[in-house]
This record gives C-alpha cells, structure tokens and sequence, in this order.
C-alpha cells in the first residue's frame, strides 16, 4: 500500500560492493546501500555514516562520523576517517533522510581489514618434501590415464595447538599456490570451493578470511588442510605441458590463525617448517584431467586434535615471499546448487549412465553400495551423448574429465572429489557391483557465488527455455573468472567473451567485483607495446590481442561504471586504456585498424557471408577512442578527453571514406557491419535511416535469420529494437530455423551452444576441435531479452540505473511479459500484458531517488489510466507527450499501474525514430 507516511529505509549495505567483508586492505573503503520504499516520490535527500572500531572485547571507539551530508548518494561513498588498522573489526551505521526531512531507522554492518601489508605475513609458503620421495603415481598402474600419472597426490598438512587462555576472536587468513581446503578440529572452516580461485598468479594471489572462533577450544586444537595442484602446477589450457612453465610445478599453503585473548595479547600460529605432512585419500586432482581417490588411505583423525603425526614428515618451506598476497576481492566459489539425476540408464557393459537432464559445471557426489574395498570406480562426464546413446567426449579434446574411486569396502562409501570441475550433464559411472539408483548421485554446481538479481519471465516456453540456458551457461563459466567454456582443454578467460556478454551478465547477477578482480588479470595482459591480451590470466601463449578481443580492456570498465557506477575501476584501467589505444593508433596511421590485428577472428563463428575483419576492427578502434575519451571526461583529464574523440571523430571518417559508399552501403553488406555502424554512431546521421532499413532487410531476405557471429550477435536486437523495428527483433527471437537461437532450443539444448550449428540434424555433431555447448557469447541477446522485452532499461547516459527508460511492446507472439531487477540502487520490477480486451497494462516499480521515462504503446495521452485516475491527475506522473511511437511519461519512485488502449505505431518510420531520439530514448 502506499502511504505519505511509509519511510525510506536502506537495506543491503556493504562495504566495497561485499557483504560484510573480513579483509579489506584499501585505506579508503567506499560504502553503498540499496533504497527501499513504497511511497512516491521517496528520495534521500542525505546520509549519515559513523563508524567504529570494535575491539576483540567489544569496546568502541568511533573514528569517522559524517555527519548528515546533504547528498544523495548512495554508491561508492568513501571512508575518510582516522587511519584504519590492520586486522580490525570496524561496524558502521547508516541512517539516511528523505525528502520531507525524516530520518530512517539507522541500520549497521561491518567490515574488517586484512592484512594489508604483505610483507607482514609471518607465515611461509609450505608443501610437500619431495627430495627423498617419489612425487608421482606408480608409472605401471593401468588403472591411471597417462595424463594422470604425471599429477602428483594432493598434500595433507597439519599442526596442533594449544589455546591456554580466554580466547575472543580469531581469524583464519590463508591462500594457495594451489588449491586448499581448511578444518579445524574436524569442521570444515567454509564451504568455498577450489579456493583461492584463479589469477594471474605472476601478479597477484588472492587469500581468503574466515572468521573461527567458534571452531576453536580451550585446550589442544588442529589446523589440517589439503593442498592440490589447481591452476597453479596442473593442466591449464591448451598448453600439452604442465602449468610449471606458467607458474610453479609443486603446490604450496600459506596460512595464519590470528588469535586475540581476553588479556588483550594476541598471538598469530603460521605456517612453518613445523608442520608435517602426508598423503591421504587423495590420489591426483586436476581440473582438467580429473580427480582420483583410495578410501582405504583414508587416515582417520588427522583434522583432529591429538592424532599422532610422527610418522608424517616435516612439511618443507618452499618460498618464504608474501609480496603477491593479497585479499580476495569478490565473493567465492561454492556449491550453489545441487541436481538429482533425472534417469539412470544401464549400458550393455554393466556401467550405468546417468542424465542429470542439464548440461552444468561442477562434479558429483556419489555413494558407493556393495562394494569390496578396491574396486575400481571410474566416472566419466560429458555433456552430451552420441548417437549410440555412449558419452560423446570427443569435444573435450585433452580434458579427460575422469573421477576414480577405490572404495573402503564399507557400507555407503562416498566419493565427492574437492579439486577438479567438470562440464557434463552425463556421468558414466562403471565398476559398480551393486547397482545405481538415482538416490546414489546428485551433481554438485559449482560456480562463483554472486548474488541473482534479475529475473524474465514471459508466457512462451521456448523462450523461457534459452533464457534458462543463458542463465546455466553464466553459472558454469563464472568459476572466480569469466571463461568461454568450461569443459574441454580451455577454460580459459577470452575477452571479447566477456565484453559481449557483461551486460547480459549483469541482468542476471551481480557481477561487479567479480569483472573488476579479473580487470586486474587483463591489466597484466598487457604487453609492453601497450596491446591488451586476448585472453586473462595470460596462459601459455600470448600475442597482441585481436580486434574486439583486446578492446574488452576498455569496454569493460565502462560498463561496469554505466551499470554499477564503480569509477574505481575505470580509474585503474585509464591508464592502460590510454595504452592500448595509443598502441592501435601508432601501429595505424591510416586509421583503418589492418596492422598489429593479433588472431583478427573478425566476427567469430558468424553464420553467413564474412564482415571484413579491418571493418569491424575499425568500428572497435572507433568505439574505443570514444570510450577512451569518455573516461577521461569522467575523471577529469579534459585535454585528453578532447584529444581521443577528435581522435574518435578522426577514425570514424576513416570508417565512413574505407567502408561506406556513397549510397549508404557499408562494405560487406552484412549484418554485423550495419550494426557496428549503428551502434558506434560511425555513419552520417543521413544514412542511419537507409543504413537500419538495410539491415532489417538482410534479415527479411535470409528468411528473418540471423548471419552474425560473437560480435554482431549482442548488437543485433537491440539496434533493431532502437530503429523501430521490434517486429524484426522478435521475429529473430522467435525464429527456430538454423541459425537462431531457438534452433538449439529445439534441438533440446540446455546451455547456449558455442556454435549455431554446433549439432544439426542433418550433419551431426560439427567439428569436436571446438564444439562446446555451454559458450555464452551467443546468449548476449539476454540483455535485451531481460531489459527490452522486459521492460527494464537504462536511459543513455544514466549510471547506475538512476534513469530508467521502459518502453514495452508486444509482439504477435509475445503478450505478456515481466522483468525484475535488483539494480545498485534498489528493487526495480516491469511487468506488461496485452488482455483480451486489447488494454495494455503496465504494472512498474522505480527504486527512491531512480525516475522513469516510460512509452507506452497507445496514441493518445488522455487515454492513460494509473491507479484507475486518468494519468494526468495520478501523483508523481508527469505526461511529457505524444509522439509517433506511443505516449511518453515521466515517473519518480514508487509503485505504479497504467492501463491504456493498445494502438501500435503502423511501422518504424523516420518520424517515430526522430522522436525517440529527441526524448532520449535512444
Ligand atoms: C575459442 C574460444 C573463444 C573465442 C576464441 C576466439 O577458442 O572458445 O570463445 O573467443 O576462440
């Protein structure tokens, strides 16, 4: 209901982006909250933050209180107290003001800093000592792929301690070169997964905090972990050697409880020479090559205290440098999801396999009946099967994705393996004596653990379908840094990927820190002559990164400001931005992009007639020249903001006398090059009418399918939909012929494919060098399937989602649809349907402070209700006008419900295109 008298009141506050962090090492933490209320018009008109910092025994101190600061910002707001100290609990409390003058209720949270320094790490990196012992498999063993006698056993390190005193707060800080898992006293310290995640480990290494105070007791206490290869010294890529060339050949642990006692003393316990090790259950554990365990070497007690380790030997110091630690700045992997099988079928070889009815990433669980201790357990993953209903692996290359298991012999062994991910919706499990249920094995997802903030729903299946898709394959290749795929020899961080399907992305989940850690692993990409890589963290090979590819350096921290309004992290890129343009431009006098091109993919896996690469790399170089300049005006850096879009201007000219004729052709005549064009404004504004007609006529003349690869396909509905031609758009989405996206739907696919032909009913399966099927480049149609479609978009120039523009419009197929939104500043939600009566209602809600711009889809503006009041009358909606395109009206906060008659614009025509221009639509 809404009400005069409902408050304002601030919700989800958080401290760098994170939710109550435990190790923030910035002196200048920024804090941000979300805004919720339901009466119209609700705005903070100003804030008030205090903070203290609160001592193991609970005593205060403030050092920072703002006072109430007339402002409405609610993002970023920077901590500018005293000097924060290391390794302390800081609380803070928000009370904001509305517009008529009324305080909030105040509502607290908290952060604390890390270790900040990391020369003060006491602890040393250890492991395995394997100068007097065999590090690798038994060479003779058939039972082991080639591949996995190369891995060496996963480490098992502990010590023992002993808490002697009161004990008030005590915090695990630890990391790997490798990965880890963490006990205390027989707990699992959290429920991460692959932990540290992945970095440019030549750059930085990511620890992690835990809070354990709560683990811990009076008396002896043990610290146990076990440490495995990961991206550190496994198999990455598609490099055929191991990763020691990258980074390191053996893992290594380094950790550090920090103890404070009611005394006041405290004392930190860190890894040293005085820890043991030993091998347990582990046998090898590779991301990509699998993972294998032998219950029967399960060593009983040693996460607990008071097991006897003189037989396990001193751990060995293998590095005693910290200076690449740092705190992880974005949320952990974990198990986000569980799956049960959907049927389990036995094969003529007495394996069984098992669908999990979803292509996903992650591994299983299985428990193992009836079986004699020994046996061997093989599990094998893939995503889909062949024709003979076998497992079809071809198309993970050298990823062997193969789990092995020697069972204790004892009821209800259990297998779940700690240290590799699989891409699969099948699992072939063989060796088994005593049957599979589909009660024995679930399948564990694993993904990065970002907050779902957006929803679509709308009434066709099909559609509902591909946005599932969309969805899973963001959930399998978000693992602590964005992938193209997640199950073959690859797995690894491609930039234009990522440029093309962030904003996307971002409907789904919140996917700040999570794109601003990785900038950091582009950002080191770069190499000397500015080039950005195409792939981050930079794996085995590297080279100057392609057209569209390397432009991801400068796309992205953009549109993360545009959609989260962090201006951090177009701060730390300015500087390479700057790099990389000025590289592309020195390499190109001419200013048409034809040298230094990297891999030039052009517009990849198009599915028609080629676009010419030095086209597209051009309207990229363009694009980035005028992001380039538009980062420097927001920070400041006047002379060259000026300087990059004459720059801009410059090769847009370039574009329009190389590429564009005199009638308005652009060379090529394709799809993506009208679109690149469009949407990069690289055209004289004469021929952008022609040039969108041109387009919407290639599609007709392909029977309304699409030709596009990577590059175009994020552009295509949306410049569509913007030059008035959403009949066209949605007719593509609708589409199920080969290519679409549909086509894959039909073809029962359950993550987007990497190709549109990626399995077709009269080929097959197309070629298994590179065929995955959970890609999501193809799914950057996601952003205008949740934001036009749904209704919820961004004006131009609105950051952060301050400016909403909502422009719904039915098609023939679609007759209701809903989308909701949780952007940086608070819940948004648009929910439309065509009734039988042709009455087209609108159901919209705007976060406090946000406005809207709305059209609706009716002519005339007195034929609007909201709440059942003509529009006029209704509070807080402002009727700008009438235009070609339907009404348009503008809204604060608050809930509202408009119900007009359905009368569409005949067609796109220039006079509707010029009006959305005019009032800012487009
Ligand atoms: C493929 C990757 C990726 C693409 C590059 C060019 O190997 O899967 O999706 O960006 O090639």
């Amino acid at each position: 209901m809404t009400t005069t008298t409902a408050p304002l009141d601030p919700y989800d506050l958080q401290t760098e982006y994170l939710d109550s962090p435990l190790a923030i090492e910035t002196p200048t933490p920024r804090f941000s909250w979300r805004l919720v209320s339901t009466r119209r018009g609700a705005a903070q008109v100003a804030y008030r933050i205090e903070v203290d910092a609160v001592a193991p025994d609970g005593a205060r101190r403030r050092v920072w209180s703002t006072g109430t600061v007339a402002s409405t910002a609610q993002l970023g707001v920077e901590y500018t107290g005293e000097a924060l100290e290391r390794t302390t609990r800081y609380d803070w409390m928000l009370t904001v003001t509305d517009e008529h003058g009324r305080e909030s209720a105040t509502r607290s949270a908290f952060f604390e800093t890390g270790l900040v320094d990391p020369s003060s790490w006491r602890a040393m990196w250890i492991g395995r000592d394997t100068r007097d012992r065999p590090a690798l498999l038994p060479p003779a063993n058939d039972d082991f792929t080639l591949n996995s006698r190369m891995l060496q056993p996963p480490s098992l390190l502990r010590r023992e301690l002993a808490i002697e005193k009161t004990l008030l707060r005590a915090r695990l800080h630890v990391t790997a070169q490798g990965l880890y898992r963490a006990w205390i006293n027989g707990e699992q310290v959290s429920d991460e997964q692959l932990a540290p995640g992945w970095t440019d480990y030549t750059s930085r290494i990511l620890y992690q905090s835990h809070d354990v105070t709560e683990l811990l007791r009076d008396g002896g206490n043990a610290l146990a972990f076990t440490l495995a290869d990961g991206w550190w010294s496994g198999f990455v890529g598609y490099d055929p050697r191991r990763a020691g060339k990258l980074y390191g050949n053996a893992p290594a642990l380094l950790a550090e409880l920090h103890l404070s006692y009611d005394d006041g003393s405290t004392e930190v316990v860190a890894t040293d020479e005085a820890w043991r090790e030993s091998r347990g259950r582990w046998l090898y554990a590779d991301l990509l090559m699998g993972e294998g365990q032998d219950a029967r070497n399960e060593v009983a007690g040693w996460t607990e205290p008071a097991f006897d380790d003189s037989r396990w030997i001193a751990a060995r110091v293998l590095g005693r440098d910290t200076s690449l630690v740092t705190a992880a700045v974005s949320p952990p992997m974990r198990i986000v999801r569980t799956v049960p099988p959907r049927s389990v079928t036995s094969m003529p070889d007495g394996a069984y396999i098992v669908d999990l009815g979803q292509n996903l990433v992650g591994h299983v669980r299985l428990r193992v009946r009836g079986a004699s201790a020994g046996d061997l357990i093989e599990l094998l993953h893939a995503e889909t099967l062949d024709d003979t209903g076998e497992l079809y692996l071809e198309n993970l290359r050298r990823a062997e994705a193969r789990d092995i298991f020697y069972p204790a012999g004892i009821d209800d062994d259990i297998f779940e393996p700690d240290f590799t991910f699989h891409g699969f919706r099948y699992v072939r499990v063989a060796g088994l004596r005593a049957g599979l249920t589909v009660d024995d094995l679930t399948a564990r997802v694993v993904s990065s653990d970002l907050e779902e903030s957006g929803s679509f729903d709308c009434g066709d299946p099909a559609v509902m379908q591909l946005e599932s898709n969309i969805r899973w394959s963001q959930r399998s290749n978000f693992l602590s840094v964005p992938t193209d795929c997640p199950q073959r020899d690859e797995r690894l961080g491609w930039l234009a990927d990522a440029q093309v399907f962030l904003p996307t992305a971002a409907r789904n989940a919140t996917v700040g820190t999570f794109f601003a850690s990785w900038m950091d692993d582009v950002i080191v990409g770069q190499n000397a002559d500015g080039a950005f890589p195409d792939i981050a963290p930079v794996a085995s090979w590297s080279g100057d990164g392609a057209p569209a590819w390397g432009d991801g350096g400068v796309i992205i921290p953009l549109a993360l400001y545009d959609i989260y309004g962090d201006l951090r992290v177009v701060e730390t890129a300015y500087a390479p931005m700057v790099r990389w343009i000025e590289h592309v431009r020195r390499e190109n006098p001419s200013l048409l992009w034809r040298s230094r091109v990297g891999r030039n993919y052009g517009d990849w896996l198009q599915a028609g007639p080629e676009t010419p690469k030095d086209l597209v790399a051009t309207a990229y170089f363009a694009n980035s020249a005028r992001l380039v300049s538009r980062a420097a005006s927001l920070l400041g850096h006047d002379e060259d903001a000026t300087r990059f879009s004459a720059l801009a201007d410059d090769i847009r000219d370039a574009f329009q006398r190389e590429f564009v004729s005199a009638d308005g052709r652009i060379a090529g005549d394709t799809q993506t090059g009208y679109l690149l064009a469009l949407d990069y404004g690289l055209l004289p504004a004469e021929f952008e009418e022609d040039a969108a007609a041109r387009l919407a006529e290639l599609v007709r003349d392909n029977g309304m399918r699409l030709s596009t690869g990577f590059i175009g396909v994020s552009k295509l509905c949306p410049v569509l939909s913007r030059w008035g031609y959403d009949d066209i758009a949605h007719a593509l989405l609708m589409q199920t012929e080969y290519p679409s996206w549909l086509f894959s739907v039909e073809a029962g696919a359950t993550t987007i494919w990497e190709r549109w032909d990626g399995w077709t009913p009269e080929g097959g399966f197309q070629s298994a060098n590179m065929n995955s099927f959970n890609h999501y480049s193809l799914g950057a149609v996601g952003e205008w399937l949740y934001g036009t479609v749904g209704g919820i978009d961004q004006a131009p120039g609105s950051v952060a989602f301050e400016r909403l523009a909502i422009r719904p419009r039915p098609s023939r197929a679609m007759r209701w649809a809903a989308a909701s939104q949780q952007t940086a500043r608070g819940a948004t939600r648009s929910a439309w349907m065509l009734d039988a009566a042709g009455l087209f209602r609108l159901e919209l809600t705007v976060p406090p402070g946000s406005t809207a711009q709305v059209s609706l889809p009716t002519r005339l503006a007195s034929n609007v209700t909201e709440g059942g009041v003509p529009a006029s009358d209704a509070p807080g909606v402002e009727l700008l006008g009438e235009t070609g395109d339907g009404v348009l009206l503008r809204i604060g906060s608050g809930r509202y419900d408009f119900v007009c008659p359905y009368e569409p614009a005949s067609s796109s025509s220039s006079s509707s295109r010029a009006h959305l221009v005019s009032e800012g639509i487009v």
